[in-house]
């Protein structure tokens, strides 16, 4: 029986719905409804390209393993001997490559991770791959997957998949010149660190720019020990699913009701069902600086490694992600480049990433000038056709190029820190916490009141900005700002503890890490220290009259107490005991102008980017109980043999 036999008397009126839902099925499923009209749509369209003045090809490169990535290679038409440059990447390389529906390659690769102009006028070959298991990779996929060993009992790392592409890519490219260079921002900057081990000798320079280095550290996810709770939704989506299908839900418009309702990060992380996660699990069994931590550090392991490739490490002074990495590699690969020729330093007054964009402010802060654009014209540009392009000359590029914050000026210097040019140094000068909450260069006298206290309290921690706090990457959200907010909000809270200097009269100059020596003591048996190295502008400002009074951080950071004594092994604080916290800021480039006034603020919180320390002793704080979360008096010391002070990295000499 032909299924159109059964059809028909179903047809006519005396259906059996059984088996008229059958036998429309396997009509459907067998028999072309309308035989002689078929589908618009072809099977796999082309796109005509013949006015584009690029050439997209797509692959997949076979990795040692037998595993494929998905590969873009952007090649601009008419080009011979052109070199190379790569970017790999977890965040799907079609859409960094897909911005706009443009025969130009300018507009389609205008968006995060590409420097544009120095891309297209360069006249490179542009390739993006997808990770081993992102988006249209195969593969399985590790959060910034360690090297092969003791955490990656696997061959393949991104050493050795960014080898296999760098081998596949000049072997397969006709029009290239066989000189590859690898760069990128952030997680797309580690990867070219991690090109940097065992590197293809076709790989010819790396700019890792803003790397995620130390994730516990200071990077993205903890500070210190405290950790970036902000940042849970990024390992939701980023590990949940290859394509990051799965949205991080929320109950509240507010980060800081919705962090404080879970109590703990490990509860908000139990109500997402995110131990479904590896990284979530791995987080939480690691909260302090093991051997997890340290030996994925990149410049622990880079630092092991002979330096072959030269390197421009890109660090932004006001980077909310990743503020800790750059200078970091460049302190422990420094002293290696005997010859001065590897390792160059760029740092700009930018916020994460910024220097692929507009560069002439940052929130409220000026800087007299598009920094980002000077950046890419004058320092990426010239130093990467130095090592790529086969007649490009050698470039102008100093080892430091360093732009001071306050007077606005790119400076080119010799090494970091140096202060200037020749002739001037650094000098560690502590800025002590006295009585009346002044900040002085003298050290406290006796016979002053001998501290100050507070009251911190984690059912009402400190926001760290202005509330509502906006998830980071919300639509419409100023996240990349928040490290230049006007601390003078916190600055009036009875749980914020502000010490300044009197109106300067001479400029101060600071280049390096400032390093905190806090004498502290607590009631609970643990606690966290945030401190805050802030200029305080005139009371009024001509040229800017919205900037009068403004309190702008230029380095700060939080440091969880339990850690003490050891980054590894946590220990409860004694009650009430004045105890040294000694901790390393951010670096700064900065100049306090006279008629400023340097400020240092103390808080015991900054939420709900960091979870809340309990300020009771627990085992792990991703596990502590609503009723460890308990009030606490908090001292800071300035008597003399008790004195707390920053030590800034003071320039003399100019
Ligand atoms: N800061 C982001 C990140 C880096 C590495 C791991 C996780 C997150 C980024 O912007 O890529």
């Amino acid at each position: 029986m032909k299924l159109t036999q059964v059809v028909r008397p179903l047809v006519l009126g005396a259906p059996m719905f059984g088996v008229l839902a059958l036998t429309s099925l396997l009509a459907a499923q067998n028999t072309p409804a309308y035989p002689n009209f078929p589908s618009e749509t072809p099977t796999k369209f082309e796109p005509a390209d013949s006015t584009w003045d690029y050439n997209r090809r797509e692959v997949m490169i076979p990795m040692r393993d037998g595993i494929r990535l998905h590969t873009v290679i952007l090649v601009p038409k008419g080009a011979t001997h052109a070199p190379i440059l790569l970017t790999r990447t977890p965040y799907e390389a079609n859409s960094l490559t897909n911005h706009a529906y443009s025969a130009h390659l300018g507009p389609i690769l205008n968006g995060y991770d590409n420097a544009v102009d120095v891309i297209v006028e360069g006249g490179y070959i542009r390739v993006v791959q997808d990770i081993r298991g992102k988006y249209d990779s195969e593969g399985d996929y590790v959060m910034t997957r360690p090297l092969h060993g003791p955490l990656n009992p696997t061959p393949v790392d991104h050493a050795t998949d960014t080898y296999d592409t760098i081998d596949w890519l000049v072997k397969n490219i006709p029009e290239t010149n066989g000189k590859v260079g690898i760069l990128g921002i952030s997680y797309d900057g580690f990867l070219p660190l991690m090109a940097l081990v065992n590197p293809h000798p076709a790989l010819k320079v790396s700019v890792p720019m803003n790397p995620m280095v130390d994730g516990w550290m200071g990077d993205d996810w903890f500070h210190n020990g405290a950790f970036r709770e902000q940042n849970m939704p990024y390992i939701y989506e980023q590990e949940s699913s290859r394509k990051n299908d799965f949205k991080w839900w929320r109950s509240h418009y507010d980060d800081y009701d919705e962090f404080i309702q879970a109590g703990s990060a490990g509860e908000l992380g139990r109500q997402h069902a995110l131990e479904q996660t590896g990284f979530w699990r791995k987080i939480v069994e690691h909260p302090s600086y093991d051997s997890f931590w340290r030996d994925q550090a990149m410049d622990k392991i880079l630092a092991a490694q002979p330096l072959k490739v030269p390197m421009m490490l890109v660090d932004s002074l006001w980077d909310q992600e990743d503020i800790y990495g750059a200078p970091a590699v460049y302190r422990a690969l420094k002293p290696k480049d005997t010859n001065n020729d590897k390792v160059f330093l760029v740092m700009g007054p930018w916020s994460h990433g910024q220097e692929i964009h507009e560069g002439s402010a940052l929130g409220a802060i000026r800087f007299g000038s598009d920094t980002a654009l000077y950046f890419r014209q004058h320092i990426l540009g010239p130093f990467l056709a130095q090592y790529l392009k086969d007649d490009a000359p050698k470039a102008d590029v100093p080892t430091v190029s360093a732009f001071e914050t306050g007077t606005n000026t790119w400076r080119r210097l010799p090494a970091w820190p140096a202060g200037c040019e020749s002739g001037c140094k650094v000098d560690a000068k502590p800025l002590y916490f006295n009585a009346d909450r002044k900040l002085s260069f003298n050290a406290p006298k006796g016979g002053d009141a001998a501290f100050e206290e507070y009251v911190s309290d984690p059912a009402k921690p400190v926001p760290y900005r202005s509330r509502p706090s906006v998830p980071v990457y919300f639509p419409g959200s100023t996240w990349s700002q928040w490290l230049v907010d006007d601390q003078r909000e916190p600055s009036g809270r009875q749980d914020v503890m502000s010490f300044a200097t009197d109106v300067l009269r001479e400029p101060v100059k600071i280049s390096g890490q400032p390093v905190v020596n806090l004498v502290a003591s607590t009631s609970g048996t643990d606690s966290d220290w945030v401190v805050k190295v802030i200029d305080v502008y005139p009371d009024e400002v001509a040229e800017q009259p919205a900037m009068g009074g403004y309190q702008l951080m230029v380095s700060a950071d939080i440091f969880r107490g339990r850690y003490r004594e050891s980054l590894e092994s946590p220990k409860a604080i004694t009650p009430d005991k004045p105890l040294v916290y000694k901790f390393s800021l951010p670096t700064a480039n900065h100049v306090f102008l006279p008629g400023h006034r340097i400020m240092v603020q103390v808080q015991s919180s900054w939420f709900p980017l960091y979870d809340r320390n309990p300020q009771t002793f627990v085992p792990n704080i991703f596990w502590a109980k609503p009723g460890d979360y308990r009030k606490a008096t908090q001292r800071l010391y300035h008597a003399a043999g008790q004195a707390s002070f920053v030590e800034l990295p003071v320039v003399s000499g100019q």
